[in-house]
C-alpha cells in the first residue's frame, strides 16, 4: 500500500481497481458473515448484481448497531484464529464494537498509515513522538506501525504525563508530533507554563486527528508549537487512523485513499446519495479488509467530497474537514450546530483561550446553551461582563443562537489527554 504510484493513479484506473476489489469484498462478506446474508436478502440483492460501481447504491447500509449486535466476533469473515489483532471502541453507550484484523489487514493498515504520515509531512528517519493513546483505541498502535513502516524512529509515549512528554519531545529532538488536536494544545500550554519553548527546535509537523477541530485551532497550534498542523482521519470500524490524510503542501482537505475504500456522501435523513461535492453523511466501504469487511458503513461524520485536483498532484478525492458527527449535533431551540462551529467563533475573539465546554440544559420548557470559556490572562474588574457580552453577540450573529457565557479564569476548563469532552448534556438529568 505504501507505493507512491498508487497515490497518483488516473481516475479511470482508480475506478477499475475499486470495482475489481469491491466485487471480491462483497462476495467475501456475503459468503462468510450471517449479517450480510440477511441484510442483502432483505434488500433483495445478491453480490452477482454488482456489475458497476453505481450498483453499490442498491446494497444496504451497515450501521454501528449492526456491529454491536454481532458482539464480539459475529462480524468476522474469517476463522477467529486468522484474526491476529483485536481493537474495540470505548463502549460509552452500550456494548463496545470489536474490530479484528488478519495479518494481511495489518499490512494494509500500516502501509496506509505510512502513506498518510508521509503525505502529512513525516519523512523516513524522523523521530516521531506518538501521543495517541495505546491500547484498545486504534490511534496509538495504528500510528506506531505506520511510523515504523515509513522508516521513522517512533517513541510510543501514549497520552498523559504531559510534563514528561515535553522533556522527551525536546531531548529526543522529535520532528513530528502525533496527538489529538486538543491534547496537542494541552502539551503546548504545559510547555509554556514550564518555560520550555518548543518553537524553533526540531519539531516541525503535527499530525492531528481523532476528533473534530477548526481552522482557528490549526492556526493556534501552528503558532504555539512552531509547526505545520495537518489533519488525519479514520475510524476503528473501518480501519483506524489512516483512512484519509491532508497533504502538507495544501492542507486543504484529506486525501481519502480510494484504492482501499469507496466513499459516498448521503443525505442523513433520506439515506439517498448526494451529488459529488454536496455536504452530508460520509459512507465508507472497505475494499481491502478481510477479517471484517464493512459494506456501506454510515460513519455519522458530516463532510463533503472534493473532486478538484489538489496542488500536491495526488488524484484521490478529498474529504473536506469533518465539521462534526450527526450524533454530536446540538439542536437548541431549533438551531442546529456543531461544537466545532462554536470553537471557530471563540478562537477569533481576543483574550479567549482555546479551551471550552458547552453545557446543554433543559430549563422550564426550553433547552439552553451555556458556553464555559477561559480568558488568556487575568482580567480587570468588570472585564468578564464585557467578554461575555462580546461572545454572546458573535455567537448570535454567526450561528443565530442566544446563549449564556461563563468566563472562567485561566486553567479552569478541564484539559484533554485524548479526545476532548466538549459537551456536557444535562438534559433529562435535572
Ligand atoms: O479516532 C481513529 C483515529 C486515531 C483517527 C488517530 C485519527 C487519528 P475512533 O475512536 O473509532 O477512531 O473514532 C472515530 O472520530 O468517526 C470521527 O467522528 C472522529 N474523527 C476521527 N478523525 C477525525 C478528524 C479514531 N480528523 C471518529 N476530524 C470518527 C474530525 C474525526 N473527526
Amino acid at each position: 500500500m505504501f507505493e507512491p504510484e498508487l497515490e497518483v493513479l488516473s481516475r479511470d484506473k482508480i475506478a477499475a481497481l475499486q470495482l475489481d476489489k469491491l466485487k471480491r469484498i462483497v462476495h467475501h462478506a456475503h459468503a462468510n458473515v450471517d449479517h450480510y446474508k440477511r441484510s442483502f436478502a432483505a434488500a433483495g440483492v445478491t453480490p452477482d448484481q454488482l456489475e458497476s460501481l453505481e450498483d453499490l447504491v442498491r446494497f444496504p447500509f451497515t450501521v454501528k448497531n449492526d456491529l454491536r449486535e454481532g458482539y464480539p466476533f459475529g462480524m468476522f469473515a474469517v476463522p477467529r484464529e486468522e484474526v491476529i489483532r483485536l481493537h474495540a471502541s470505548s463502549g460509552t453507550t452500550g456494548k463496545p464494537t470489536v474490530v479484528g484484523y488478519t495479518r494481511e489487514d495489518l499490512e494494509v493498515w500500516s502501509g496506509l498509515m505510512a502513506r498518510s504520515l508521509a503525505c502529512a509531512g513525516a519523512r523516513p528517519g524522523d523521530i516521531v513522538h506518538n501521543a495517541y493513546g495505546y491500547g484498545l483505541f486504534t490511534g496509538g498502535l495504528g500510528a506506531h506501525y505506520g511510523g515504523e513502516r515509513l522508516g521513522c524512529t517512533v517513541t510510543p509515549v501514549s497520552g498523559g504525563f504531559t510534563e514528561r512528554q515535553i522533556v522527551l519531545l525536546k531531548d529526543f529532538g522529535a520532528r513530528v508530533l502525533l496527538a489529538t488536536p486538543s491534547y496537542a494544545l494541552n502539551i503546548a500550554e504545559v510547555a509554556e507554563q514550564e518555560g520550555v519553548d518548543l518553537r524553533g527546535g526540531a519539531l516541525s509537523v503535527g499530525i492531528f486527528g481523532a476528533e473534530p477541530w477548526s481552522e482557528s485551532l490549526r492556526r493556534e497550534l501552528d503558532e504555539r508549537l512552531g509547526i505545520r498542523a495537518v489533519d488525519i482521519y479514520g475510524l476503528s470500524e473501518i480501519l483506524g487512523p489512516g483512512v484519509a490524510s491532508e497533504c502538507i503542501e495544501a492542507r486543504d482537505g484529506l486525501h481519502g485513499w480510494e484504492d482501499c475504500f469507496l466513499f459516498e456522501v448521503i443525505d442523513p435523513e433520506s439515506g439517498q446519495p448526494l451529488p459529488l461535492g454536496e455536504a452530508g453523511e460520509l459512507v465508507i466501504t472497505t475494499l481491502a479488509k478481510w477479517a471484517q469487511p464493512v459494506i456501506r458503513y454510515r460513519t455519522r461524520d458530516i463532510t463533503r467530497l472534493n473532486p478538484e485536483p489538489c496542488r500536491c498532484g495526488r488524484s484521490h478525492l478529498r474529504i473536506m474537514r469533518i465539521t462534526g458527527r450527526n450524533d454530536d449535533m446540538l439542536i437548541i431551540r431549533g438551531v442546529n450546530l456543531y461544537p466545532s462551529q462554536i470553537e471557530a467563533v471563540l478562537l477569533e475573539r481576543p483574550n479567549i483561550a482555546p479551551h471550552y465546554q458547552l453545557v446543554v440544559q433543559h430549563e422550564g420548557t426550553m433547552d439552553t446553551l451555556t458556553i464555559e470559556v477561559e480568558t488568556k490572562g487575568e482580567v480587570a474588574a468588570g472585564g468578564h461582563d464585557k467578554i461575555s457580552a462580546d461572545i454572546q453577540s458573535h455567537i448570535k450573529g454567526r450561528l443565530g443562537l442566544t446563549c449564556r457565557v461563563i468566563v472562567l479564569p485561566p486553567g479552569d476548563v478541564p484539559r484533554s489527554q485524548g479526545k476532548a469532552v466538549r459537551v456536557r448534556d444535562l438534559r433529562g438529568k435535572a
